[in-house]
């Protein structure tokens, strides 16, 4: 049983013999149980809930934004904010009430944080579209951390930060400022499926509530960056949306994407007991915005107890521009793991057998934010034996301090004896 030090701040988490206790509850573990401590660490840390953190202050501006652009018919803020759901879900909130099909990739035990079968860490702030539409809201944001299996670099971590927007429109809502608004619909019968729209909305409903979609995120990161800012559209799919487009913003001479949205799927509507009604829905990532927006350079930052980078963002007025002075790197240290890979493609019924996901997330547990970034370098197969041999370099490199060789060798050790045992791959160390 691993006890987990949670510095005071969340109720301790715990991975038992039969039982993973998260945020006071508890989980009985199967075979699909697949969270690791260092994971469980950061369930309950909440940075979008820290005064001033960087994280905190994106969250603060974006609402400042929608409150202040957007205002209910009696005055009120049109757009309620929720930050404070359990990060805990279903497999059924994060994916069936999405639509997502069973056997779909997105649910591969590689890419994602499971409790047990039905239990999971949410993989995006979507997981709780269907759940909050239900309860009757029309506009909503939400934030909060989400959990992921994923590549290790410079602008991925396997925690990181979802604002969540949804906005529904009434046939009166969405066709009142148009000339004869009155007569047009937002449904049809014995419609088709087009690349850009649903069979049963009509085209006009939908380029209007896609239009006013476009125009609310321009107008937000307009309001965050500055009218200068590029920025660009893709068309994208997602099993939740249809049309789907991502925002990709100009960062350091490249386009990163920041945000995924879309016209929601009405079967989605339909389940949350919203049929009269068309919406938008968008997710974007925090950590995205606060790198742009601040220069910071790498996504580990976010983590960091670091004064001389936490004092940076506390500010009077969450208005007022932040200077990052971005601190200066400590040098880095490389090494790299060569191994066979285990022979046989299946190993348990409708389990995968070594994927690289294993393999970085073995790094995590073990190198936590000292790894910087892992990055297969080499993968062939030996034309005789037909046995496959991968070589990683993984880089290391403390943001608060020089790495000495010794102590990097000492965790590069470590890596390559878990890879043997826990992996079963073969070291050519
Ligand atoms: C989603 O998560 C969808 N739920 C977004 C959505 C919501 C679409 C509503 C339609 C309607 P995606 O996996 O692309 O999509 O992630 C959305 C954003 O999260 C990305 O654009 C990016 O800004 C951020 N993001 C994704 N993966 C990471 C990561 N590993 N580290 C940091 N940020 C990430
Ligand atoms: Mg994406």
């Amino acid at each position: 049983c691993r006890r987990l030090s949670t510095k005071g701040h969340a109720p301790q988490s715990v991975i038992g013999q039969d039982l993973v206790q998260v945020l006071g509850q508890s989980y009985p573990r199967d075979d699909f149980t697949n969270v690791t401590p260092k994971i469980l660490e950061k369930v309950g840390r909440n940075l979008h809930n820290q005064s001033h953190h960087p994280l905190w202050l994106i969250k603060e501006r974006i609402k400042a934004h929608f409150y202040s652009s957007y205002i209910g018919r009696s005055g009120n803020p049109l757009f309620s904010v929720h930050d404070n759901l359990s990060p805990v879900v279903t497999t059924e909130q994060n994916f069936d009430s999405l639509l997502i099909p069973p056997g779909h990739p997105s649910r591969k035990r590689g890419d994602n944080y499971y409790l047990n079968r039905t239990t999971m860490l949410r993989a995006h702030t979507s997981a709780h579209q269907r759940d909050l539409v239900r309860s009757g809201l029309d506009a909503f944001l939400l934030a909060g951390d989400v959990y992921r299996r994923d590549e290790i670099d410079a602008s991925h971590y396997p925690v990181f930060h979802q604002m969540e927007g949804v906005r529904l429109f009434s046939n009166r809502q969405l066709f009142s400022r148009v000339q004869n608004g009155g007569e047009l619909s937002l449904f049809e019968r014995g419609g088709r499926r087009t690349p850009e729209k649903q069979e049963t909305h009509t085209l006009e409903a939908v380029k209007l509530v896609e239009f006013d979609l476009k125009r609310t995120l321009t107008q937000l990161v307009s309001y965050l960056f500055g009218a200068d800012l590029e920025i660009r559209w893709v068309d994208c799919y997602f099993p939740f949306t249809h049309p789907s487009f991502e925002m990709e913003v100009r960062f350091q001479g490249d386009w990163m994407e920041v945000l995924g949205c879309g016209v929601m799927e009405q079967e989605l509507l339909n389940s949350a007991g919203a049929e009269d009604k068309l919406g938008w829905a968008f997710g974007l990532g925090l950590e995205r915005l606060a790198m742009v927006l601040y220069s910071i350079p790498d996504i580990r930052l976010f983590w960091s107890q670091d004064e001389r980078f936490l004092k940076q963002f506390r500010v009077q007025d969450i208005h007022q521009p932040i200077c990052f002075q971005p601190l200066s790197k400590y040098p880095p240290l490389h090494n790299d793991i060569s191994f066979w890979l285990p022979d046989g493609k299946e190993s348990e019924a409708g389990r995968e057998c070594f994927t690289e996901n294993d393999f970085y997330e073995l790094v995590r547990s073990i190198g936590g934010d000292l790894v910087e970034k892992v990055s297969l370098v080499d993968d062939f197969t030996h034309p005789k034996t037909g046995r496959r041999s991968q070589c990683y370099r993984i880089i290391y490199r403390h943001m608060e301090r020089t790495l000495t060789q010794q102590e990097v060798r000492l965790v590069h050790q470590q890596i390559e004896q878990a890879a043997e045992s826990e992996l079963g791959v073969q070291g050519r160390f």
